[in-house]
């Protein structure tokens, strides 16, 4: 499979696989959208094309990740796990031996190679060149999502800065309120790299915006990579190709060529806004706090551009997927760090950082504990409010079968943790912003080693027991088998999507 090329190639794709319906009505960007995709994503429905927005002279995309077959066909994958041992079979990398390991070694460091991005002459969103007085952004059909919201904003866009001392480039995904036709404001959370080269700019920071990449362009904006790792890179190491970037029209940021419409401007230092309150992926409106202003100074674009957009809202939402590709692309790198780590899960009802489940392979007393520390001190992790650890046997994305675990292993007393630190920009539990408690809670076995009682011993019916009644469920007469095979992966579906 090969990852399509750019969001045109993936609206044909989706098309073909019947993952995607066009919506000739008009439609309004206030509101409407909003209901019509929550219906559709919670439904498992397909991506909806408004291709009559109410007010806007170019058509919405929305919903294009709202499934796992359909974040499977924006990686090109079978399963999220295969873009996971893709990266993980490049960081466990052993010196080779013997000619066949030494020829797939070289794939794979041609694969790192393959993975910068290159840069190229031109690019179609050119040819549509907006400047100065005559940006204006009224012309998209930027969503107003939620009725509490105070104004439209954009919400899947790829923010590109650099690093003013280093020149790394960054690519975030933040949300732009809409101020007026020429200007935004840009939503960079505390923790946040994007925030980072804001802060370290002396006056004017330039910023590029690029809307409607292809799918892992997207996604790649959303990854949580390390600072000085550009997210472009692994954009490239996903696609198996090099990222295509061309040059702003009105300052030196590079964009990707492929994409449909792209905002240049700047932001400057002590020009903010207050920003919000919107909707927002904790299911609560976030509070109304400064922001930096993003002032655009070119606005170019396809002459028939399509307006990308996602609704974030009470979980589960589209972005629930864009936040489990994350989950398990980032695995190998975590096991890199913390190799007892066998599985984790970020529960979507958990908003992503306020719950983590963790199994473990456990060889010494106190192993959770430094399991629950790591994962408060590992990258965008740190933010975690409660960590659950279990044991390696325990599948992690079976909720039901973890909170057997928590009710029945767990001596409150003794296997809760209560420790403190940093917290997500918009968690609103805390007493103070930012910083607040986390629990850690050890749902392992326990043993004498340990110090406890002797632990006892967990029903398990006998393996030929088991394939004898399989051999001869049909003579019982009983009716279809229940599901029990792959009932694992059917049972966390069904818990994505209940409410
Ligand atoms: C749909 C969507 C909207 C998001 N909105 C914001 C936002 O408004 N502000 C923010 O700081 N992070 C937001 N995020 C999360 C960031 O994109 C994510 O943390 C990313 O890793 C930030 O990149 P950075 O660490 O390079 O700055 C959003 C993610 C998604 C999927
Ligand atoms: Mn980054």
């Amino acid at each position: 499979m090969t990852a399509p090329a750019d969001l045109r190639e993936w609206i044909a794709l989706l098309e073909r696989e019947g993952e995607l319906v066009r919506v000739s009505s008009e439609v309004d960007p206030y509101l409407e959208v909003t209901e019509i995709v929550d219906r559709t994503v919670k439904a498992g429905g397909p991506a909806l094309l408004f291709e009559n927005a109410k007010g806007a002279t170019q058509p919405l995309l929305v919903n294009q990740f709202g499934t796992e077959r359909r974040m499977c066909l924006a990686l090109g994958v079978a399963r999220l796990d295969d873009a996971a041992a893709k990266l993980g079979s490049v960081l466990e990398m052993q010196p080779p031996e013997g000619l066949v390991e030494k020829v797939r070694g070289l794939k794979k460091l041609k694969s790192i190679a393959d993975s910068r991005p290159k840069t190229v002459s031109r690019a179609a969103h050119h040819d549509v060149v907006l400047e100065g007085e005559d940006v204006d952004l009224d012309r998209l059909p930027i969503q107003h999502c939620w009725p509490g919201d105070p104004a439209p904003f954009i919400t899947l866009p790829a923010v590109i800065t650099q690093d003013p001392q280093t020149g790394t480039r960054n690519v975030g995904m933040y949300r732009m309120q809409k101020l007026d036709r020429r200007s935004t404001a840009m939503h960079w959370q505390l923790h946040k790299d994007g925030r980072m080269d804001y802060m370290a700019a002396d006056g004017r920071l330039d910023v590029a915006v690029a809307l409607g990449l292809d799918p892992i362009a997207t996604y790649s904006a959303s990854a949580p990579l390390p600072k000085h790792i550009d997210e472009f890179m692994l954009a490239g190491f996903l696609k198996g190709e090099p990222v295509e970037l061309v040059k702003c029209k009105t300052n030196d940021l590079l964009v990707p060529a492929n994409a449909e419409i792209v905002l240049e401007g700047y932001v400057e230092q002590g020009d903010l806004t207050l920003e919000g309150p919107f909707g927002d992926h904790t299911g609560y409106y976030s509070a109304a706090e400064q922001f930096p202003v993003f002032h655009v100074t070119a606005m170019t674009m396809r002459s028939d551009a399509i307006y990308p957009s996602i609704v974030v809202g009470k979980p589960p939402a589209e972005d629930a997927w864009l936040g489990k590709a994350t989950e398990r692309i980032f695995l190998p790198a975590i096991k890199m760090s913390v190799p007892e780590i066998v599985d984790y899960d970020l529960p979507v009802a958990g908003a992503f950082h306020n719950c983590v489940i963790v199994s473990i392979r456990k060889s010494f007393p106190g192993q959770p504990q430094k399991v629950m520390h790591a994962i408060w001190g590992l990258g965008l992790l740190s933010l975690t409010k409660s960590v659950v650890v279990v044991d390696e046997h325990v599948d992690v994305h079976d909720y039901e079968d973890v909170f057997f675990r928590v009710t029945a292993n767990v001596d409150p007393k003794r296997d809760v943790m209560l420790s403190e630190g940093p917290l997500d920009h918009l968690d609103h539990a805390p007493t103070r912003q930012f910083y607040g408690g986390k629990m850690g809670i050890d749902a392992t076995h326990k043993g004498p080693e340990e110090g406890t009682r002797e632990w006892p011993e967990e029903i398990e019916m006998a393996e030929e027991i088991r394939s004898l009644v399989d051999r001869r469920w049909g003579e019982y007469g009983i009716g279809a088998a229940p599901e029990e095979t792959n009932g694992h992966e059917q049972r966390s579906l069904r818990q994505l999507l209940r409410r």
